[in-house]
């Protein structure tokens, strides 16, 4: 399959460690991959769903303790410990290797070792990149094939002799949450990960390489991994800008990249294409532009409350060939099901635990983090350019999270270095793709908190020389909040759809068609200049909206002198310097 010694001496290393009876080499073809869901199905690792609803589906579900991402047992092992920075785990990589060593050693006995090139990016693109995943679990071959351009192609990418391939090792053999462990060697392109079987701990494409490990590339190359959907908004013209958004997990990235303009937009010829959901790649290209590609090839979306309403786009994508995972499993129709789908739970199902469950009892039937995987083609937005390998060009870059009551719907950063400022100080309430309470804020500077693979200081330097690079072609930089509460705690916007009036003063504002106010925080739209046609919302509402309350300000500004301490002497003068304008800002 690849003549790369590279490839072979490190397989070989890990198969002696591992010490598999049998080693699949993964080649990506249709026949192969049909093997290994019937073996799946035997094995009890997945059900196959109703092929006439739902063909090609699967689904699956994690052991009980194993549900989401554990930041807490993920590491960033460099060689000085300040590299990893304050906001990573860390442990020298001599120690975390020979620790993790001795968990692997043997651990694949009886068991069978995948090998799955994968390619993250357009194949052929220069800014792709390959990666090599060691897996005992059919699990998350089915998932890579799924999420990943993967088999024969990737070996093509990478060629004889390059050795720019990140290492990646997993086993699901013990599911104590005490031998759990998502590892990251970034100086050594290499991620090892033990004992998980959920998709972002365990996919190590997706979080593991895309963001923590391309990350550090990217600073070390000049170029940009980010936790960003990517989207097309296509004007009434037929011309498309391009814009990419950064939100924490399970905050509707997925929803906003998929998005449906309301009916008066759609009556213009307004209309809303998906690059990516999750993560982007950026690049300066030839013309001094910034240049975005999606490195996956799927969508890893949180499944309770997509619906036909909320995101039709998504609900369709995962009608064929996708992978559900802790979700209600619909025992009469061999289906799928979870909370917010619709208004009829099955009466004969499973819950996510695999237990018989009763609509009634109040208890959830799928997991909040539940999940399906999705084939990026399936989406009927998905973009003409998702394959292009030059990626599209950025005209906004949008930071956003959950917050009730600070930020805005919608601000614009002054220029590029306020923009990193905005980006470094977003905060949002936690949920639940990560294990931890919910609903707690926290700082996560550009939804990178757990994903930056160096340290956070450092990272914004590197955003910062990003900028300088760019000069005035840098795409313009806003900020947004679609989870303002009233003070019974409902959302006051509507969100989804109605996004599409946001997005609009944001293109107008790059194209220099709006006007905007100017706040202690940053511009804001002139309320007139948010179309609210159509909608239950008054001019008094979105003021509310858009006001910016000094006192909870002076809070937040104490908040991040806190955060930014952390920081020591990374911390760019830069950010430092834009702390004071808010501050002397709040204090006219
Ligand atoms: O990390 S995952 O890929 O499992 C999902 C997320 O948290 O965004
Ligand atoms: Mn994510």
């Amino acid at each position: 399959m690849t003549n790369n010694k590279n490839v072979l001496n490190w397989v070989d290393e890990m198969v002696a460690l591992c010490k598999p009876d049998k080693v699949v080499w993964i080649d990506g073809s249709k026949e192969q991959l049909e093997e290994i869901r019937a073996l799946s199905v035997s094995t009890g690792e997945m059900v196959k769903l109703n092929e006439e609803k739902l063909p090609g589906c699967y689904i699956h579900r994690t052991a009980e303790n194993d549900v989401a991402r554990v930041e807490g047992r993920t590491f960033i092992c460099t060689r000085n410990k300040e590299d990893a920075g304050p906001t990573n785990n860390w442990e020298d990589p001599k120690v975390m290797y020979e620790k993790l060593g001795a968990m692997f050693d043997g651990v694949m006995k009886g068991r069978t070792m995948y090998v799955i090139p994968y390619c993250m990016g357009p194949v052929g693109s220069k800014l792709s990149k390959v990666g090599v995943e060691l897996t005992d679990s059919t699990y998350v071959v089915l998932n890579m094939a799924i999420m990943t351009r993967m088999g024969q192609a990737a070996w093509d990418h990478l060629g004889d002799e390059s050795n720019d391939f990140v290492r990646g090792l997993h086993s699901k053999a013990d599911i104590d949450e005490e031998k759990r462990y998502i590892v990251h060697f970034p100086e050594d392109n290499t991620i090892w990960s033990i004992n998980s079987g959920y998709g972002g701990n365990v996919l190590l494409g997706k979080k593991c390489f895309a963001l923590r490990i391309a990350s550090f590339q990217g600073k070390n190359e000049g170029w940009m991994a980010e936790h960003m959907l990517i989207l097309g908004l296509e004007n009434p013209q037929g011309e498309v800008k391009y814009v990419t958004a950064a939100f924490p997990s399970a905050c509707g990235k997925t929803n906003l990249a998929m998005l449906i303009p309301p009916e008066i937009y759609q009556q213009k010829g307004y209309k809303v294409w998906t690059v990516g959901d999750d993560i982007a790649w950026m690049r300066i290209g030839d013309d001094g532009r910034l240049w975005a590609i999606n490195p996956e090839n799927g969508f890893f979306g949180v499944a309770p409350g997509t619906n036909m309403k909320s995101n039709p786009n998504a609900l369709i994508s995962t009608q064929k060939d996708t992978i559900f995972t802790n979700v209600v499993h619909n025992l009469d129709e061999n289906t799928v099901w979870w909370e917010g789908l619709d208004k009829n739970p099955p009466k004969n199902a499973l819950d996510w635990k695999g237990n018989k469950w009763d609509p009634e009892s109040g208890v959830k039937g799928a997991h909040p983090n539940s999940r399906f995987t999705a084939p990026a083609i399936n989406c009927p937005c998905i973009s003409s350019e998702f394959d292009n390998p030059e990626g599209v060009p950025v005209t906004a870059i949008v930071f956003g999270g959950r917050r009730a009551k600070t930020a805005p719907l919608v601000y614009q950063a002054r220029d590029w270095e306020h923009g990193v400022f905005v980006g470094s100080i977003m905060a949002s309430e936690t949920t639940a793709a990560a294990t931890g309470a919910v609903g707690v804020v926290r700082r996560d500077p550009m939804a990178m908190l757990p994903f930056c693979g160096y340290h956070m200081g450092d990272y914004f330097a590197h955003w910062l020389e990003m900028g300088k690079k760019l000069g005035d072609k840098a795409p313009k930089i806003f900020n947004v909040n679609w989870f303002r509460t009233d003070d019974e705690g409902h959302f006051i916007w509507p969100g989804f759809g109605d996004n599409m009036r946001v997005l609009e003063w944001i293109i107008n504002r790059c194209d220099g068609k709006a006007d905007a106010v100017e706040t202690p925080i940053g511009y804001e739209p002139k309320p007139e200049d948010i179309n609210l046609e159509g909608l239950d919302i008054d001019l008094e509402t979105l003021k509310g909206l858009l006001s910016v309350d000094v006192d909870l300000w002076k809070e937040e500004a104490k908040g991040i002198h806190e955060f930014y301490g952390k920081f020591g002497d990374h911390l760019p003068k830069e950010l430092a310097h834009q702390l004071e304008i808010l501050e002397e800002n709040l204090n006219k």
